[in-house]
């Protein structure tokens, strides 16, 4: 047996990207129906048997026709047997894109939420698979076992990391006793990694690209192989643009601050910059407009504090004061010193954490 495969998931495609301004969300979809191409591309490139799309391919019930025509394209191209895993986002439904009947010839549905089976002869394999027909779905996988006697790919869209989940839970027992040699999932958006429940290889690549920063980090497919050995999984980032936080200690330049913290290249990822520590009152939406054109999506939180004129509260009749005030005489012997101790000092009476000095 040598059976390879493009597994993706999660594709959500016509995602809002809600964070972002109107016209980079626009383009950000268009960058969605790219993706399509670069999965073709790769899945011809490395001579896949089969794409498998383990469902939420589609963002919502309501679809622009030019990524449907660009999806049916694409697929068209596809050199490889497509099987489609409709999930909760896209429930397989007589009004869905996946009921038309202008699709490639090479595409393949799950309809029913049942495990239903495709004998595929010529690659000696067979494939199984259900479908969500609502936005949520019972256990698809539970008392399943793969029937005939060729090996056997399972396409799922569910949750295995969550025995209650309304979404089609995934137990490893389900996995272990369903008798197929890959179970390709989708639904959770951080890749899987290569697992394995008894003699099952199984995975979730993740989202195919980043809508937001609870997604960070590179995202991607996998390209898997199936032998007689077992089952090779290989990661294949795709998504040119990263969601990445970056936090940043503002000091009294807040601005060459964020500069001195960033890597090189930051002109195609969308940034969420944080700045903390005491800092002068902060102008941050001209930061922003400023340093905008550095990053395809930049947003500034202010997590600064005022700080504090150290020396202040010296001479007042306090605690406070009669300590400021003996360090403050003192303080020609060695400035930074007793500015140190003044400020450990200061911070200890506020009950404050002890700053890094
Ligand atoms: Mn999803």
């Amino acid at each position: 047996m040598r059976i390879k495969f493009l597994h993706a998931a999660d594709l959500h495609l016509d995602s809002p990207f809600a964070a972002l301004p109107p016209e980079q969300a626009a383009r950000r979809r268009r960058e969605q129906r790219e993706l399509l191409g670069q999965i073709v591309e790769l899945c011809n490139g490395e001579q896949c048997d089969l794409l498998l799309l383990a469902g939420d391919l589609f963002d919502g019930a309501t679809v622009y026709p030019d990524t449907l025509e660009v999806l049916q394209r694409q697929l068209a191209r596809c050199r490889a047997l497509v099987f489609i895993s409709p999930g909760n986002h896209d429930p397989y439904g007589p009004d869905s894109p996946y009921a038309r009947n202008d699709w490639p010839k090479n595409v393949h549905f799950f309809t029913e939420p049942s495990m239903q089976g495709f004998q595929l002869p010529h690659l000696d394999l067979e494939l199984w698979g259900a479908a969500f027909t609502g936005p949520s779905a019972p256990s698809l996988l539970d008392g399943f076992r793969v029937t005939g006697e060729r090996p056997a790919i399972v396409l799922l869209h569910g949750d295995a990391q969550n025995a209650a989940s309304p979404y089609n839970a995934i137990t490893t027992t389900q996995l272990e006793q369903c008798g197929a040699d890959y179970v390709a999932l989708g639904h959770i958006h951080a890749p899987s990694g290569l697992l394995h429940a008894g003699k099952t290889a199984y995975a979730w690549p993740g989202c195919a690209m980043g809508r937001g920063f609870d997604e960070t980090g590179p995202r991607g497919v996998y390209v898997g192989t199936l032998t007689d050995e077992g089952c090779d999984l290989q990661f294949h980032p795709l998504d040119s643009r990263r969601y990445l936080i970056l936090s940043v200690e503002a000091g009294a330049d807040p601005r060459q601050s964020i500069l001195d913290a960033l890597p090189p290249e930051t002109e195609n990822d969308i940034y969420r910059i944080v700045l903390t520590g005491p800092s002068p009152r902060l102008d941050v939406v001209s930061l922003e407009e400023s340093l905008a054109p550095r990053f395809f999506g930049l947003t500034i939180v202010d997590e600064t504090y005022a700080p504090q004129n150290l020396w202040e509260a010296r001479g007042q009749d306090t605690l406070r004061g009669l300590f400021l005030q003996a360090l403050y005489e003192r303080r020609a012997e060695d400035r930074e010193l007793y500015e140190m101790a003044a400020q450990l000092g200061v911070a200890a009476l506020d009950g404050r954490e002890v700053p890094e000095l």
